[in-house]
């Protein structure tokens, strides 16, 4: 077998034995988050496959979900980090109804390596802590996670909520379930501020880069 096809087997697999030796050997040939990319992905992938095949129940999913938790956590000493917080505050939170963080977490692992200050808010936020938050953090930016189709949904709500609140500071928003579509016609059209679209965590670095500069 491969190192890449162990890597991803780890995570389909959900097992942790043999992880840290892959993951150093990966990190002999590649960048941490290449690694993450491509072969841990590519396991989360198959997850994701074999739970719509009703192949895997939902206890073998979080379990998945703790090796690419793992390997994650193992990766970021790695990872190229620029050592300030000199860009913006960022506030992040999986949405009201949502359990889903690896996403998320990913995304604040790759802001904070570049420059960001993040206040990661957890899962299931609902809109009140949300806007609580924002008047506490002050932040330059929102950022908004969500895997569910009613995820999506929620974010129009929250977005509206936060309009409502008298809030206008951009809001980035991504995940699986998303499109740059759906964020144009039914979220961004519910706010004040700009509502970006970010399709994955390198593609929401890049946005809040436009944003802060
Ligand atoms: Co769930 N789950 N899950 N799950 N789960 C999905 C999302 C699903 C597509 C699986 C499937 O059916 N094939 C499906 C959703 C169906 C739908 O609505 N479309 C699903 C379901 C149905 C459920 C439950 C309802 C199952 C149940 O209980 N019967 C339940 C929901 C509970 C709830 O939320 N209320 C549930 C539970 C779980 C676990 C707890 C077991 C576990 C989550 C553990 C955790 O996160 N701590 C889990 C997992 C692991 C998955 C899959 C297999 C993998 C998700 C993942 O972590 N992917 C997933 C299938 C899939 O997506 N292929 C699935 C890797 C991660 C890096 O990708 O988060 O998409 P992702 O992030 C990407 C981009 O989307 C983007 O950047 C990342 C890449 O760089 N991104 C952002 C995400 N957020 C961003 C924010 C940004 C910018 C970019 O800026 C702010």
């Amino acid at each position: 077998m491969t190192l890449e096809e162990r890597l991803a087997g780890h995570v389909i697999e959900g097992s942790k034995d043999g992880l840290f030796a892959d993951l150093d050997e990966a990190l002999a040939r590649h960048a941490p988050l290449d690694i993450i990319n491509g072969p841990l992905l590519a396991g989360m992938d198959e997850v994701g496959r074999l739970f719509n095949e009703n192949q895997l129940i939902v206890a073998e999913v979080l379990q998945s979900a703790e090796v690419m938790k793992a390997a994650v956590a193992y990766l970021e000493p790695h990872m190229d980090s620029t050592g300030s917080h000199a860009r913006g505050k960022v506030l992040l939170a999986t949405v009201k109804g949502d359990v889903h963080d690896i996403g998320k977490n990913l995304v604040e692992m790759i802001l904070s390596n570049n420059g960001y200050e993040v206040v990661n808010l957890g899962i299931k936020v609902p809109p009140e802590q949300l806007i609580e938050a924002v008047r506490k953090e002050k932040p330059d930016l929102i950022g908004l996670s969500g895997l569910l189709v009613k995820s999506a949904r929620q974010m129009a709500v929250t977005v509206q909520d936060l309009k409502d609140a008298g809030i206008e500071i951009p809001v980035l928003v991504g995940g699986a379930a998303l499109t740059r579509k759906f964020t144009d016609t039914q979220i961004a059209s519910r706010y004040n501020g700009p509502v970006l679209y970010a399709k994955d965590a390198m593609n929401g670095l890049e946005l809040a880069n436009q944003l802060m500069n």
